[in-house]
């Protein structure tokens, strides 16, 4: 299957980085190569019709039109063949994402918000827990609206997107002014991020690596810049990134809970702060 990639690669689509995108490359190869058969069929015929019915040839109209079959059988063909793809791989593929969430001890939670025009980020820090948000917290510097009396958010992390490999993870999408589209080329996924609600969805990273989120919406005049990066670690690579921010956080005054002291080993390179608020 993999030589039918062809038209995946010619649109541009990057390499899958996530447990079900191939499913998902599979059916858009199959989709393109149906529908280049189809364009090549429905020319010829167009063609052949347009010779074979030309006026010089058969300047009467013939009243009894076509008594063979042959068009039926195709058109029946045809949708048959949508049919299965719809039925038989679409339809089966969206209810697994939007359905069968991994549980939530398993799965690493990450809640995201959209805003004209960047992606904010918020991460449960080394203790594993969400801190207490509130509209009435949100500024410019707190732009996920992080409560400051709460214990809980202040090993919290906000900013940048890091997430261990080969570990389900399941975004809370929300959005602070209009729809936004929370989408990850490289993961095959994308969710509207809707003002008002919680949105959730899921993936599971399989390559380690540094990645692009854009915005799938139309939002407003700097949409085509509302870009930020996700970044999949090794289980060690993220640790070791968790303790520098920790240690980040220490030193701008807020200790975080038992941070240890830094052992001095830097994450991946290619980690780049996302913009935020
Ligand atoms: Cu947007």
């Amino acid at each position: 299957m993999s030589s039918l990639a062809l038209i995946n690669e010619f649109l541009g689509q990057p390499p899958n980085a996530s447990s079900h995108g191939y499913q998902i490359d599979h059916i858009l190869e199959f989709c393109h190569w149906f529908m280049g058969a189809l364009f090549l069929g429905w020319s010829a015929f167009f063609i052949f019709v347009l010779i074979r019915f030309r006026k010089s040839r058969r300047p009467v109209a013939d009243h009894a039109g076509v008594t063979s079959g042959i068009s039926t059988h195709l058109e029946f063909s045809v949708v048959l063949i949508e049919a299965v793809l719809l039925l038989g791989f679409a339809i089966p593929l969206w209810a697994k994402r939007v359905n069968q969430f991994p549980p939530g001890k398993e799965a690493f939670v990450v809640h995201v918000a959209g805003q004209q025009f960047s992606w904010n980020f918020h991460l449960p820090g080394p203790d594993g827990q969400f801190g207490r948000r509130g509209v009435g917290f949100v500024s410019n510097s707190n732009p996920m609206g992080l409560d400051p009396n709460d214990p809980a958010g202040k090993d919290d992390i906000v900013g940048e997107l890091h997430v261990p490999v080969n570990r389900p993870v399941i975004i809370e999408l929300s959005s602070k002014d209009v729809i936004h589209d929370f989408f990850l080329p490289d993961m095959r996924i994308a969710a509207d991020a809707i003002p008002g609600s919680l949105i959730p969805m899921w993936f599971t990273p399989i390559k380690t690596g540094t990645y692009e989120v854009i915005c799938g919406q139309l939002c407003g005049l700097g949409h085509s810049g509302m870009k930020g990066t996700l970044v999949v670690d090794t289980p060690a690579d993220y640790q070791a990134w968790l303790k520098e921010r920790a240690e980040l956080a220490g030193s701008q005054g807020a200790p975080p809970t038992g941070a240890p002291k830094a052992e001095n080993k830097s994450p991946q390179p290619a980690a780049s702060p996302s913009p935020s608020g």
